[in-house]
């Protein structure tokens, strides 16, 4: 009898939503956050029927409270490996290289996620995965000792591993093996309240840096947090703290605007908590918080350098103001960055998609090079691609309002993504090309629907 598997779509959906119930049972204040962002959504939704609508047309609104994106970090290049393989039974796929090391954190990271428009669309959840580096730390005892402590741990459980193998070999699990996957692979990503380590080393590793001995005193890379959308980010930030919820100081990424651009995030700060160590001394570490994110459209390379420029020469104008001067400054700033839909589009500053709405006149139009005169005579539609990645400055910034001010590292090096792939074991995709093949798809099918359709 031939197996039916299980569509991977499938189980990316149980897996979230299981890492869902879970993260709300172990950070209750996460559960609080869900319900915040549930009101602020609500009454958005109340208030602009238009954008209902358009969520509903994109068949959106049933996905708006699910989970976007959670995070973890590895700390041994066979963890990175195998955890590329995990997700891969979930259709998810690594996407972008992201430094943090200039930023001061000793990790570089992807983003496991689905690919495509369709599979983005049945179920969003993408894993932002960081990898310790270890090489980027000068004190070499430490180093050999983290070393050490890594290599004696195994982060998968058996079942998962065998139920990995399985789906590699067969090509996907059947119903019954997807539900042992997902609860075998949640596993992974559980808290563990007691660390594997003695306090005096827990210590040492933290004062070298907190990253380190969050990723090497524990039995597992926990998730740290989970990040449902939110369509109002600035009322969110603005109502947490009525919720009993601390936010961290400021919005990461571009300001509001009209049409919102890449990627705002927030969060509310890391709680401490309770641990045992090794030598039973009790404790506390602090690494668990809970995030929101905006998203708007995808930049081209072009529109992404106008950014990055945009942003750093806002720095100074910004530092150190409240959330509300800096958003004040961070607009002011962003001036020369076009905010209607057709400059973005006419400058090749965003990605967008293109399809026909309208019946080719009697001359029969063939050609699309003029997309502009094309959009005016009601014949093409153009829609923003949503930007469906993360920004390194705005992750260093989530990283670092989680890891306490209390000691501010400047840059420890560069990227090296030859060496993230390698341990990867495979190549991380452009995220520039894969919108591009998007905007592009759209156009040959207009191009091909006309030259059939042209009378
Ligand atoms: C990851 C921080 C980055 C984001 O949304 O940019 C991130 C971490 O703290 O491990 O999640
Ligand atoms: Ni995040």
């Amino acid at each position: 009898m031939l197996a039916i598997f299980l569509d991977p779509n499938v189980i990316r959906t149980r897996f979230s939503s299981a890492m869902s119930t879970m993260y709300q049972t172990e950070v209750p204040q996460y559960a609080t956050l869900l319900s915040l962002v549930d009101t602020v959504n609500r009454s958005v939704l109340e208030n602009d029927p238009a954008l209902h609508a358009r969520l509903e047309n994109g068949d959106e609104l049933a996905r708006l409270g699910l989970e976007r994106h959670g995070a973890i970090r590895l700390g041994t290049a066979e963890e990175l490996h195998t955890m590329r393989r995990l997700f891969a039974v979930m259709g998810m796929f690594p996407v972008g290289y992201y430094d943090l090391s200039e930023a001061g954190v000793p990790v570089h990271s992807t983003a496991f996620r689905p690919v495509s428009e369709q599979e983005l669309k049945k179920n969003p959840f993408r894993v932002f995965t960081s990898l310790l580096r270890l090489e980027l730390i000068d004190n070499e005892a430490l180093r050999a000792q983290a070393s050490a402590l890594l290599a004696k741990r195994e982060i998968f459980t058996d079942g998962a591993l065998t139920l990995i193998e399985r789906a590699e070999q067969h090509g996907g699990l059947t119903d019954e093996d997807a539900d042992r996957f997902v609860a075998e692979a949640l596993e992974t990503f559980r808290w563990h309240p007691k660390a594997t380590v003695e306090y005096a080393t827990y210590q040492a590793l933290h004062d070298e840096h907190r990253l380190i001995a969050d990723v090497v005193c524990f039995k597992g890379p926990h998730i740290n947090h989970l990040t449902p959308r939110t369509l109002d980010i600035d009322a969110v930030q603005r109502q947490m703290p009525e919720a009993g919820i601390a936010p961290k100081a400021i919005i990461e990424g571009p300001p509001r605007r009209k049409v919102p651009i890449l990627l705002r995030q927030t969060s509310f700060k890391a709680l401490e908590e309770p641990i045992d160590f090794a030598d039973r001394h009790h404790g506390t570490h602090t690494a668990r918080f809970g995030e929101i994110e905006q998203r708007g459209v995808a930049l081209t390379p072009k529109g992404r350098a106008l950014y990055d420029r945009l942003l750093t020469a806002s720095r100074a104008a910004t530092a150190g103001l409240s959330q509300e001067a800096h958003q004040q400054a961070l607009s002011d700033a962003f001036t020369d960055f076009p905010d209607d839909e057709p400059t973005l589009r006419r400058q090749g500053l965003a990605y967008f998609t293109y399809r026909l709405s309208g019946t080719p006149d009697a001359q029969g139009t063939t050609d699309i090079h003029d997309i502009d005169d094309l959009i005016e005579r009601g014949l093409i539609e153009a829609t923003p691609i949503v930007y469906e990645d993360f920004l390194p400055v705005s992750a260093a910034g989530i990283f670092q309002s989680n890891l306490g001010e209390a000691k501010a590292h400047g840059a420890m090096g560069s990227g090296n993504q030859a060496a993230f792939e390698a341990a990867l074991g495979a190549s991380v995709a452009d995220e520039f090309a894969l919108y591009e093949d998007r905007e592009r798809a759209s156009l040959e099918a207009i191009q091909s629907a006309l030259e059939k359709g042209a009378p």
